[in-house]
């Protein structure tokens, strides 16, 4: 897996409050929801990367979840169409913050809908879920943008979750955490899979960023199982994010 030295992250708004969200947690606590994001940017600082940091867009009550908004290599951005009206003039601000980055640029257009959370790279291959917001169009776009440069793709549909990536991570070393639909889903097979329990399933949504994985705060078996694969772990307090339907990877570009 290759080192990540950039990340960019948006500052939740107090719109955030309003956002979507198919949880029955409750209301978020706006100002928790500010401590926990400064810790989550304090980590990735620590574990090497620069990140940018967007400050708050009241109109679009989602966007702190930029990872919805783009798919990133090393070398191309792929700017998303995300599959939520009210969440699709994101993408305006995140490609123009791009373009201080990336000189090269993919797009998925209507009517292929797309958001970041259904893909997954996992060294030169992706996957992309279909879910509620990713519709086939939009798979099969950027199915054909990714292998145009050369990389594996791989369509999932799923089944329950919400995102692919609300079930899936890539730990890099052939190691994927894998819960829910994706334990037994053939498309995994050749990885050395560490297996959530359905009662931590919101764990699974964890990111390797260089040294470290960062997990949520309160899965001690999920810490355990990723310590005992090699790696160092930093657990973050999520529980505003949570109630939003967001998670980890969610909170980030990392590239
Ligand atoms: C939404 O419904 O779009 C947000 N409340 C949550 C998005 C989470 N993003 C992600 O899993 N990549």
């Amino acid at each position: 897996m290759s080192k990540f030295q950039k990340v960019i992250a948006k500052t939740p708004g107090k719109s955030y409050v309003e956002g979507l969200t198919t949880s029955d947690l409750g209301k978020p606590d706006y100002d928790k929801l500010l401590v926990q994001h400064e810790a989550y940017v304090e980590a990735l600082k620590k574990c090497g990367v620069e990140v940018t940091l967007l400050s708050a867009s009241e109109e679009f009550p989602d966007s702190t979840f930029v990872e919805d908004a783009a798919v990133l290599t090393a070398d191309f951005a792929v700017v998303t169409n995300p599959g939520a009206d009210s969440r699709n003039g994101e993408i305006v601000e995140i490609e123009s913050v791009l373009k201080d980055f990336y000189k090269k640029f993919h797009y998925i257009k209507s009517p292929g809908t797309l958001d970041g959370g259904d893909i997954l790279q996992a060294d030169n291959k992706f996957y992309i879920g279909i879910s509620e917001r990713t519709n086939e169009e939009g798979a099969r776009q950027l199915k054909e943008i990714l292998e145009s440069e050369g990389f594996e793709a791989t369509i999932i549909p799923l089944q329950k979750f919400f995102h692919l990536k609300t079930g899936i991570a890539y730990l890099g070393n052939n190691k994927m955490v894998v819960a829910g639909e994706f334990v037994d889903h053939p498309a995994f097979d050749a990885y050395d899979k560490i297996v959530i329990s359905d009662e931590d399933e919101y764990s699974a949504n964890c990111i390797r960023v260089n040294d470290y994985v960062i997990i949520p705060q309160g899965y001690s078996e999920t810490k355990r199982k990723i310590n005992e694969a090699g790696y160092e772990t930093i657990e973050l307090d999520m529980s505003e994010v949570q109630k939003q339907d967001g998670g980890l990877s969610c909170l980030s570009l990392r590239f």
